[in-house]
């Protein structure tokens, strides 16, 4: 009876601890109206949740819950730096970053929005709605079903070297011709569209948006476009489709940060099939509430996605063989998995887990972690990029947000020719020197050069310019392109980014993003891979904000 009493005891404490510490919290809470409040949701939503998460609980970002935000004493972030400037803590952080990575919002939000939003993260996060199976199916629209869908390519483009680049804040993509250098069509999307990924066929282009928007496009149409749309989620940011032999473009998934979940689905016509919720327990055993979904990649030796999501840090193989009773092998690795990318022999796929500092190699074919490799501060690769090291053979390369290399780890290769470098495998073999605030690096199997971005670095022409070595001689100094000034635009006060490079379907061109504001005229530079001389600007009133472009022959290879 007395343990009875006792358990009650602590069921009415444990009841009433929430209430207890929610209304602590609302005390000392500062006070928002209603509309200010939706202001800040928004902007949270917008700027902040993508690395901190809906919830605060945080990945790339730090935790910015009240226990957090409240705790700290003026001049003090939370890796234990101080602040120098005046102004209340939390502001001075949100306008100017701090050392532990997060930039700085002085130059996006006003005085004004960032003394909000600097209330707004001492309050208790609002838990968002979830988004059910039956939510998913409402949303599907078929625009042109397959029936009515041409039955052969009705336009002259030479698709393969088409571009689909991604409009950041007008919520469009661009197909832009890789041959003419001509924008074929602008297609609306989600808001502030992600990534492109292609279908195997080669002839549609998947487009998630951070809305949750999943938009299918028709590159065979006399003009492409949008034939089929989804809502995944309310913010999303990966998708693939079912790569291995015999169920080509069977099926489409998509990874969904709020809910934390994924969706399968038909891959020609988006029907959904199945939603999965990736909530669970971390990879150190705690359970968490918001394990977001990050890259999603396709198998092409085993009927298997891989899932790989950031909070808990477990990787998972979907076997997408039988969606019905589906099996999925939960490969353990490190928390805050990002992006990633294949190796040369496409049997082994390293993801970064960024705030951890590792790259994890998940092996495709034996369904396990190969290794887990420690690294520079957050690694981000991208997709990464592959070339065989004069010295220590295949390797594939990641960049770094938060340091100032590029590293360089040792791949297994079957080829014999390989097999003296058998010994480095998994290593980091060589780190090249290059500046913080890289977001991707790039090369092609028919290029001697290696690109890298640092569109995220605090110096304007670091950000604008990139970074470009000789593979065959990575001791030369590199060369550094600055490509705001080769591509002639008018100068600007704000920092035109040079992002995210992209070979041409034949490997001859790099294309560079030079990604101005909202009303800066934005450009697409293209350089001879060889020279490394400017072929040409791409520039049009309506190429608002370019970042991601997705070569459809190199996307749907994955070369990269
Ligand atoms: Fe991305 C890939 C998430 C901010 C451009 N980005 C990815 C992937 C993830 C991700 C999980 C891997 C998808 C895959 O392969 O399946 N990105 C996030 C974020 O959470 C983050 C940090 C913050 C956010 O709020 O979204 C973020 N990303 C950005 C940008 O600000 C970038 C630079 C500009 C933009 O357009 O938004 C940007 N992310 C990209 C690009 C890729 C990408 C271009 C694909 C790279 C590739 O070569 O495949």
């Amino acid at each position: 009876m007395a343990s009875h009493g006792k358990l009650l005891t602590k069921a009415f404490m444990m009841a009433a601890l929430p209430l207890a510490l929610g209304s602590a919290f609302a005390q000392e809470a500062p006070k928002l109206t209603n509309d200010e409040k939706a202001a800040a949701k928004k902007i949270y939503f917008e700027r902040c949740a993508g690395c901190h998460g809906v919830l605060r609980k945080g990945a790339t970002g730090k935790n910015l819950e009240p226990h957090w935000t409240k705790k700290l004493p003026d001049g003090q972030t939370q890796e234990g730096g101080t602040l120098k400037l005046g102004a209340s803590r939390l502001e001075k952080i949100i306008s100017y970053g701090t050392e532990g990575g997060m930039v700085n919002f002085d130059d996006i939000l006003s005085k004004e929005e960032i003394a909000l939003m600097a209330k707004y993260i001492q309050t208790t996060p609002d838990v968002p709605p979830e988004f059910s199976f039956k939510d998913t199916m409402d949303s599907w629209k078929e625009i042109i079903p397959v029936a009515q869908r041409p039955t052969k390519q009705m336009n002259n483009f030479n698709l393969k070297n088409m571009f689909s680049v991604t409009l950041r804040d007008t919520g469009e993509v661009a197909l832009i011709d890789g041959d003419t250098k001509e924008i074929r069509s602008i297609v609306k999307t989600g808001y502030a569209v992600h990534i492109s990924r292609l279908s195997k066929s080669g002839r549609y282009v998947y487009v998630i948006g951070r809305d949750g928007r999943l938009s299918l496009i028709d590159l065979w149409m006399e003009k492409p476009a949008v034939v089929a749309e989804l809502k995944v989620g309310f913010d999303a940011r990966s998708v693939d489709t079912s790569k291995f032999k015999g169920f080509d473009d069977k099926y489409a998934i998509a990874g969904s940060y709020w809910p934390p979940q994924y969706v399968i689905m038909e891959g020609e016509t988006l029907k959904p099939l199945k939603v999965v919720s990736t909530r669970g327990m971390t990879v150190d055993g705690e359970y968490h509430p918001e394990p977001r979904v990050a890259s999603i990649v396709s198998s092409e030796i085993k009927p298997e996605w891989v899932v790989n999501i950031k909070e808990t840090g477990q990787i998972l193989l979907v076997d997408y063989s039988d969606i019905k009773n589906l099996k999925t092998t939960t490969i353990e690795s490190a928390k805050f998995l990002h992006d990633g990318g294949w190796d040369a022999s496409k049997r082994y796929f390293l993801v970064a887990a960024n705030a951890s500092n590792k790259i994890a190699a998940v092996d495709t074919k034996t369904g396990k972690l190969a290794a887990l490799i420690d690294t520079a501060k957050i690694p981000h690769p991208g997709r990464g990029a592959n070339f065989v090291h004069p010295k220590f053979g295949p390797v594939w390369a990641t960049g770094h947000l938060g340091a100032d290399v590029v590293t360089l780890i040792s791949t297994p290769s079957d080829d014999p020719k390989h097999s003296k470098y058998k010994e480095y495998n998994w290593k980091v073999v060589q780190e090249m020197k290059h500046v913080p605030g890289n977001l991707f690096v790039k090369t092609h199997p028919k290029s001697q050069h290696f690109w890298a971005d640092a569109p995220q670095n605090p110096d304007k022409d670091l950000a604008e310019s990139v970074a470009v070595w000789d593979m065959a001689d990575l001791s030369k100094p590199k060369a550094v392109l600055n490509v705001a000034k080769d591509s002639g635009l008018p100068p600007t006060k704000a920092t035109k980014r040079a992002v995210h490079p992209e070979y041409s379907a034949d490997g001859k061109e790099v294309w560079i993003s030079l990604w101005g504001g909202k009303t800066d005229q934005s450009a697409i530079v293209v350089y001879d891979d060889a020279t490394l001389k400017v072929k040409k600007v791409i520039t049009d009133p309506k190429m608002i904000t370019p970042t991601g472009k997705f070569n459809v022959y190199n996307t749907q290879h994955d070369i990269y």
